[in-house]
């Protein structure tokens, strides 16, 4: 499966690391054949070129549009070495192998992003040659196929170690030309599909992502399951997190930690914030003077529930939160940083897995989101629209006092990360109660309210934290009982979108209980 070069064809129009390449390929003994741009280029680092013209017996042309659309060409780039009617194809009409192509394409993307007008962008499709890096890397077996400068060292590796060219490199060459050629189509399908104002959404590139890692399992170990990292034009601009110890993650850890994620963004500009989540729901999230304020307070919410919890903070990590957080047992913990202590602190804990990002994400990140159904999945914008305080509606008698209000918006930025039907009792910037993916929306209310009960019971509080707690619903409630429900728990203020054709009746139920009640006139479903 070693095959020695003999010659190679060379097409680039990002010059970098291309007269190393040639030099090391000639002294190799390799004959480099080459595209104008690129061989005025090799002949300027001294070296022999043949002109790809002279191969195919034709000038480039129309520009340059014709240069390697050849059969000269591509049967070089094709041919079977060992097949004999392929060979015989070859003697009779003095097809010569190319065994190792270079080429990586005309800058479509970066010529869009540049400004450049319609006929440059147009003239920057490259034809000639996607054509000949599949030519080539559906012919592994037989050539080697380098598309990135970022390779050229592997290559180089290779000829010096053996005179030649591994099957298994040239196989891993192969598959990225192709997602190479992948990537390029989609850009340019993506272009013809932002050009048409009129259906930009429908146009839209859905999957166009990376194999980053195969996970040992899926969402249960029966299940295969893999990481892709999306390059769609959309995700663009997302920080991504490294792994700092711990260890692999678990497909439901990459979950778990993206809900945790999503969620603390929310208070990326507000003070130290804690955020623990299981199964995707928070499980408990507080806000406070300090971190570790902060970490005390939304353990205290569910302490139950955080056993085996995703942690995310929205500053960096000193020791004694990091302390804290190791008194409990903790899976996966996010933040835009560690220091040396917090380091220190988890290091101790050999599985915990400890996930650093840059920053963290834009909460108002406008990306879609895709969800498989039944042979094809749904697309949407992410639910990233933020309720402007001018739309903000008091409906009851009673207005929200300044700290209701306060505890009103906290619940109401959980609630809508909170799987649907969402119930989210705070109080001083603490959740004080969550219910989650109930089925009808006054389970949710009691249920948040029974799990407030026994977390005071364990705590040994006189009352629950529901009492004079503020409750967001992420929906309107569709008659009074849920309201009733979380008037019961101890609710004095309440937010939800409001809508219901029973809103009269709520809003009496309210007024009766004397509660402040706002409308936000946006609803929140997480299904
Ligand atoms: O216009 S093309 O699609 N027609 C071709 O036949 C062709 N062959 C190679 N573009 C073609 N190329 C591209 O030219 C290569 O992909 C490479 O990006 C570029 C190198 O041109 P030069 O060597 O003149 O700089």
């Amino acid at each position: 499966s070693m095959i020695k070069p003999r010659r190679a064809l060379l097409s680039v129009s990002d010059k970098s690391g291309l007269a190393e390449l040639g030099c090391a390929l000639a002294a190799a003994g390799v004959e480099l054949v080459s595209t104008g741009g690129t061989a005025a280029a090799l002949r300027a680092a001294g070296l022999k070129v043949t002109d790809v013209a002279q191969i195919t017996g034709f000038p480039e042309m129309m520009d340059g549009r014709v240069k390697t659309l050849h059969p000269m060409v591509h049967g070089g780039l094709l041919a079977v070495r060992d097949n004999p009617g392929h060979a015989a194809a070859m003697e009779q009409h003095g097809i010569a192998g190319i065994d190792i192509l270079v080429v990586n394409l005309y800058p479509f993307a970066q010529t869009v992003a540049s400004g450049a007008d319609r006929d440059t962008i147009i003239e920057n499709i490259d034809i000639g040659g996607p054509a000949m890096v599949r030519s080539a890397a559906k012919n592994h077996r037989h050539v080697v196929v380098l598309t990135d400068p970022a390779d050229y060292a592997l290559l180089k590796a290779q000829l010096d170690e053996n005179g030649g060219t591994q099957m298994e490199l040239r196989k891993q060459l192969a598959a990225k030309a192709f997602a190479a050629t992948a990537a390029y189509d989609a850009a340019i399908s993506q272009w013809f599909a932002d050009e048409d104002a009129q259906q930009p959404f429908a146009q839209r590139r859905v999957v166009a992502s990376r194999l980053v890692k195969t996970l040992r399992y899926g969402e249960n170990p029966h299940q295969r399951a893999a990481l892709y990292i999306c390059d769609a034009v959309d995700a663009k601009g997302l920080p991504q997190a490294e792994q700092v110890q711990g260890k692999a993650l678990s497909y439901n850890n990459y979950n778990d930690a993206d809900a945790a994620l999503q969620l603390v963004a929310q208070f990326r500009d507000g003070p130290p914030a804690v955020v623990i989540v299981k199964h995707a729901n928070p499980c408990g999230v507080a806000v406070a003077d300090t971190l570790a304020q902060a970490w005390d307070r939304a353990l205290a919410c569910d302490n139950v529930s955080a056993f085996g919890g995703i942690v995310a903070v929205n500053r960096p990590l000193d020791g004694e939160t990091a302390e804290r957080i190791c008194g409990i047992f903790t899976e996966v913990v996010v933040a835009p940083g560690a220091d040396a202590q917090a380091r220190a602190a988890f290091a101790a804990k050999k599985n915990l897995r400890l996930l650093i990002v840059p920053e963290l994400p834009d909460p108002h990140h406008r990306n879609l989101v895709q969800t498989p159904i039944t042979g094809g999945l749904l697309l949407q914008d992410r639910d990233s629209a933020q309720v402007a305080p001018a739309d903000l509606r008091v409906v009851t008698s009673r207005h929200p006092t300044e700290a209701e209000m306060r505890d009103c918006l906290f619940a109401w930025t959980v609630a809508r990360h909170v799987k649907s039907n969402a119930i989210v009792y705070a109080k001083d910037g603490q959740t004080a109660g969550i219910g989650a993916g109930q089925m009808n929306r006054r389970d949710s209310a009691r249920i948040a309210a029974i799990k407030a009960v026994e977390a005071a019971a364990a705590h040994g509080w006189e009352v629950p934290l529901t009492h004079g707690s503020a409750v967001a619903s992420d929906a309107f409630f569709p008659f009074s009982d849920g309201l009733l429900a979380a008037a019961e728990a101890g609710a004095t203020a309440v937010i939800q979108p409001g809508g219901s054709i029973r809103d009269d009746e709520v809003i009496q139920a309210a007024n009766e209980a004397g509660l402040a009640m706002v409308f936000t006139g946006m609803r929140h479903f997480r299904h």
